[in-house]
């Protein structure tokens, strides 16, 4: 037998999804001739059900309660009968030709080479869409021309199976390329594997064995290190393959599922030193030996003085200490260090441990203070001011801080929830207001209260409010990090009823920051209490947001009250605001915004697909339509050829007066509908990529084909047809309208920012 894939399926990281990629790659493999060795500790019926009806030649071992992952993969050593090792986590999976490329490769240099290597393509998305993506890398650049020869010296019919032999055969004839590069396992060690992982290595058993190489399972968290440099103290080369065979999952969800690598440790430090002690005494070569005590080095300079290990006190390093001086006394062998750390270094490696503890210390203040001092750096020398001074002042009871959409809007639950309580208590509280542009409220009369006060996110005042303020009411997130006092109160009352799936219900993050779900946890536990405005975005917060049902006010939208109270006359004078020409009627696009598509974090792309022109030519003397794109859509489009017809309303301040002065809604994914819907206006679903964004990009909390209170339309004709039977589609929808606007806006009788401020306001 050729391989033995050893697969440890621990429960730390591994999700049943990413151990089905895992399987169903190894199902998917052309090249056939290998075993897996399943260890886990109790998961045998997991596993079993997935390998079941596959002809793949398992075997699985349980491991007890307490090993950890070197014992696990020790044991897939012992038991492995293949030629090769080779080591695939179960939260990874293989390219289906990743066998057949290793054991070309292998073919080729089996005679002076024991070390193999896949290159490791790491993703945070799901499987099809990664293979999706890395195609163009496995093929050579005539492979059409080649492959059409080929098939038609095969041109019958063939099934999966001669498929795969297909594949293999490819591989013979030289058609598929399987390129590699090798690796000076002396010289140029950290060009194989920086982070020093055993993930994606091809080994001869036979070299593993007689050479004694196996993990240490006194380092549970750093084995792969030792390890790892055991085996190039053997092996002079390692032939690295030049295609991404390896798929390394990216753990987006540390707070569930956290990997090894994000788990909370308390000896962390301790063992990521004995590791790279225990890797000194695998070899004999000078200049490994003087990475690796480079390497233990930044890692205290740079891990340890920043943790929070650090921040305990001299106590609680003594024994890093301790392990730093025997790793750097190890051999007598001098390694480079830069001139300013050169005195901490020297002090640990001479026993003097709290000259180096000082040093460190002071190194780590210097390293601030200048921080503090360079220009460039305000919101560094904002936050230490915050920590350090603004929180030490009292708190102001009567001050209420409000942000709408990141301070772009006079918006929102919050705008409603400073309406009421200025209405109803008007000399109780004074109110901030945090606002980038001033300009947007200035024919706002209730800006000229002498308790109403404006400041701009993130200015120094802004520092101040947000440290003082016994109330913060926002409908996005705080920054993570700000500091929030036991005191204060955050009331959030997010921006909308979600369709697509938010946060912990997401599978992929293909947004911009792939930190969403542990900022998003860490930020959401400091709200105080969270709005929903229908039982059903209870339940869903509860679940996306983790967050805890006794603290969500099930109580309806504060910002909806005015679609349920305002007149026919307000209609009216929005419409002269807005600049709708006399006895036109209104067209209201609305649509969300898409993960995947972005210039930065916050600034999203759009590629309009509504097709304006035509829209004009069919409606134009009955319509206008107005454009309202997602605040996080940065993308300006030009409409200067439209002009009379189209009106860009994507900055205009609350959307709620494009809802009163609309009659007919165009959306997509957008939570928009939820809160049109309780006006009783037609509404018409864009959805020309439902496909992607079903699937890929988020998925839905409810299914789009039978709930949703107006047709799904997938193209241009579809629209224009729409909008032309609109009335039908209004007699056709009835029903489900109905049925729609009984689960979600049953709550939305005007009155929500009362009930609101009565629970949460009491100074
Ligand atoms: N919005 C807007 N203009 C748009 C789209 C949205 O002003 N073209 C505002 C609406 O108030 C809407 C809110 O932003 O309710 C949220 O927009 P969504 O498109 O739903 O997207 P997102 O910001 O990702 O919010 O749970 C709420 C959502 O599911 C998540």
């Amino acid at each position: 037998m050729k391989f033995s894939i050893i697969t440890p399926f621990r429960e730390c990281g591994e999700n049943i999804k990413q151990l089905e990629y895992c399987i169903q790659s190894l199902k998917e493999q052309t090249f056939t001739d290998f075993e897996v060795i399943f260890l886990h500790s109790g998961k045998e019926d997991v596993i079993d059900k997935l390998l079941s009806n596959s002809n793949i030649d398992y075997k699985l071992i349980d491991m007890p309660i307490d090993a950890n992952l070197g014992d696990f993969r020790n044991r897939g050593i012992v038991e492995s009968m293949g030629e090769y090792v080779l080591f695939l986590d179960a939260d990874d999976y293989l390219h289906t030709n990743a066998l057949i490329y290793a054991s070309k490769m292998i073919e080729e240099e089996k005679i002076n080479t024991n070390v193999f290597k896949l290159l490791i393509k790491p993703s945070n998305l799901d499987r099809k869409t990664t293979l999706d993506k890395i195609q163009k890398d496995f093929y050579k650049a005539n492979i059409e021309e080649q492959l059409a020869r080929f098939l038609s010296d095969n041109n019958n019919n063939y099934s999966v199976e001669d498929a795969k032999i297909m594949i293999n055969k490819l591989f013979d004839s030289g058609i598929l390329n399987h390129e590699y590069k090798k690796i000076d396992t002396k010289a140029n060690y950290r060009q194989i594997n920086f982070h020093y992982h055993v993930h994606g290595f091809i080994i001869k058993k036979e070299f593993l064995v007689q050479n004694n190489i196996y993990f240490n399972s006194e380092i549970p968290l750093y084995s792969d290190i030792p390890f790892l440099i055991d085996v190039y103290s053997y092996a002079n080369v390692v032939n690295q393959a030049m295609a991404r065979l390896y798929y390394k999952h990216i753990q987006n969800d540390p707070i569930n599922t956290p990997s090894l690598s994000q788990q909370k440790h308390e000896d962390r430090h301790i063992q990521r030193i004995k590791a790279y002690s225990n890797a000194i005494t695998k070899t004999n070569h000078e200049n490994i030996i003087k990475r690796l005590k480079s390497d233990a080095a930044k890692y205290y300079l740079y891990n340890v003085v920043t943790s929070d290990t650090f921040g305990e006190g001299f106590n609680s390093l003594i024994s890093i200490y301790q392990e730093l001086n025997k790793l750097f006394n190890l051999n007598n062998i001098d390694f480079k260090i830069k001139k300013s750390h050169r005195f901490e270094i020297n002090a640990i490696k001479n026993k003097k441990f709290k000259k180096a503890y000082l040093l460190s210390k002071s190194r780590s203040l210097s390293y601030n203070i200048y921080q503090f001092t360079q220009s460039k750096n305000t919101r560094f020398r904002q936050k230490t001011v915050q920590k350090n001074v603004f929180s030490k002042l009292p708190i102001k009871r009567n001050t209420v801080l409000y942000e709408s959409f990141l301070g772009r809007n006079y918006s929102d639950s919050p705008k409603a929830i400073f309406k009421y309580l200025l209405d109803n208590e008007p000399n109780k509280w004074n109110h901030v207001w945090i606002l980038n542009d001033k300009e947007l409220v200035k024919d706002e009369p209730e800006f000229n209260h002498n308790n109403v006060k404006i400041i701009k996110r993130f200015g120094w005042k802004y520092f101040y409010y947000v440290t003082v303020s016994k109330y913060f009411v926002l409908n996005m997130r705080q920054p993570k990090w700000l500091i929030k006092k036991s005191e204060q109160i955050i009331l959030s009352t997010w921006h909308g009823t979600p369709l697509k799936k938010l946060v912990f219900d997401m599978e992929n993050v293909t947004s911009a920051n792939k930190n969403y779900k542990r900022d998003f946890y860490n930020q959401s536990r400091n709200w105080d209490y969270l709005i929903a405005a229908n039982e059903y975005s209870e339940r869903i917060f509860e679940s996306a947001f983790m967050y805890p049902k006794e603290n969500i006010l099930t109580y309806g939208y504060p910002r909806n009250d005015i679609l349920s109270n305002h007149t026919l006359e307000y209609k009216e004078s929005i419409k002269e605001k807005l600049g709708i020409p006399q006895g036109k009627k209104v067209i209201l696009y609305a649509p969300t915004w898409r993960d995947d598509d972005f210039h930065a974090v916050g600034q999203y792309k759009f590629s309009l697909q509504l097709d304006l022109e035509r829209l004009q030519r069919e409606f134009g003397d009955e319509y206008v339509i107005v454009l309202r794109m997602h605040y996080l859509v940065s993308d300006n489009i030009n409409l200067s050829a439209y002009e009379g017809f189209v009106f860009d309303y994507s900055k205009y301040n609350d959307i709620n007066d494009l809802y009163i002065a609309s009659d007919i809604l165009i959306t997509d994914y957008s939570s928009v509908f939820f809160d049109f819907a309780i006006l009783r206006k037609p509404i018409v679903f864009y959805m020309y990529d439902l496909e992607k964004y079903q699937n890929v990009l988020r998925g839905f909390y409810i299914d789009v084909n039978k709930e949703l209170p107006g047709p799904i339309l997938k193209t241009n004709d579809e629209v224009v047809n729409a909008i032309k039977n609109i009335d039908d589609i209004n007699e056709e929808y009835t029903d489900s309208y109905d049925k729609f606007t009984s689960v979600y806006s049953s709550l939305e009788d005007g009155k929500a920012s009362e009930r609101v401020v009565k629970e949460v306001f009491h100074s």
